[in-house]
């Protein structure tokens, strides 16, 4: 499967592999969106074929369930599951502290909710994710229709308001037209630049009436594995 691949699918391929290994029979695994985590849907479905891997898998978007579906995963929902074993999913970014920004894709409220119901959560990313200091990639900030161009108002306000950043604020949504999550709410994307300190940001800005979650994923992380172009594979 790998060896005609460029070399950043050849990093997410080999990311993704590592990270499959780590799924054991009968585990119920949250499955992330992404193109890095449909590696790791690939990598699990050929061991379903090979192997006979019996797993139950609850994606974090429709695109993943149709995916893993595809591949003879069994998909169940999060209820059904309760908790589960293991999430492995992809990121945006990720800091020395393996503090994410997740949800340039529009789904980092399953993401978020299926990752902080796992034992463990597995991030699988290439190298070009590593960042010192999180903020380069745009914050997704999922808010609801409602007066949705009023909270970008009113988180626009409270955070120069609150000198929390000292600087403007550039919200843009998503694209021109409004983008809607699979819950039917909306993506803002807070271009920041850098995050001094996210845990207090993701605080802050998830009080804002209008706002639903954001995609900072502090200390739910505990394993990053990294894909290389040359098909290294690192873990920290
Ligand atoms: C999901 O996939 C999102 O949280 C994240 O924004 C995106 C990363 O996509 P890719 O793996 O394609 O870089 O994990």
């Amino acid at each position: 499967m790998s060896s005609e691949l460029s070399p950043i699918d050849k990093a997410k391929f080999v990311a993704a592999k590592q990270a499959s290994s780590y799924v054991e029979d009968g585990m119920k695994v949250g499955l992330g969106s992404g193109s890095t985590a449909a590696w790791l849907v690939k990598c699990l479905g050929e061991r379903v074929e090979k192997e006979g891997l019996k797993i139950k898998g609850v994606p974090t978007s429709s695109r993943t369930a149709a995916l893993a579906r595809e591949v003879g995963i069994e998909v169940i929902s999060l209820d059904e599951a309760k908790w589960l074993d293991l999430t492995i999913d992809g990121a945006d970014e990720y800091d020395g502290n393996l503090n994410l920004i997740k949800g340039g894709g529009g789904s980092l409220l399953q993401e978020k909710i299926v990752a902080t119901a796992s034992d463990q959560m597995i991030v699988i990313a290439d190298a070009s994710k590593q960042v010192e200091t999180l903020g380069t990639f745009p914050l997704p900030i999922e808010v609801i229709p409602f007066g949705w161009q009023t909270t970008k108002t009113l988180v626009e306000e409270t955070l120069i308001g609150m000198d929390v950043l000292g600087r403007k604020v550039t919200l843009r949504m998503n694209g021109d037209a409004p983008f809607y999550t699979d819950e039917g709410n909306h993506i803002l994307d807070m271009h920041l630049n850098r995050i001094g300190n996210a845990r207090q940001l993701s605080l802050i800005v998830n009080q804002i009436p209008g706002v639903v979650e954001n995609g900072l994923f502090i200390d739910i992380c505990d394993v990053v594995i990294i894909g290389f172009g040359d098909g290294r594979v690192e873990s920290r």
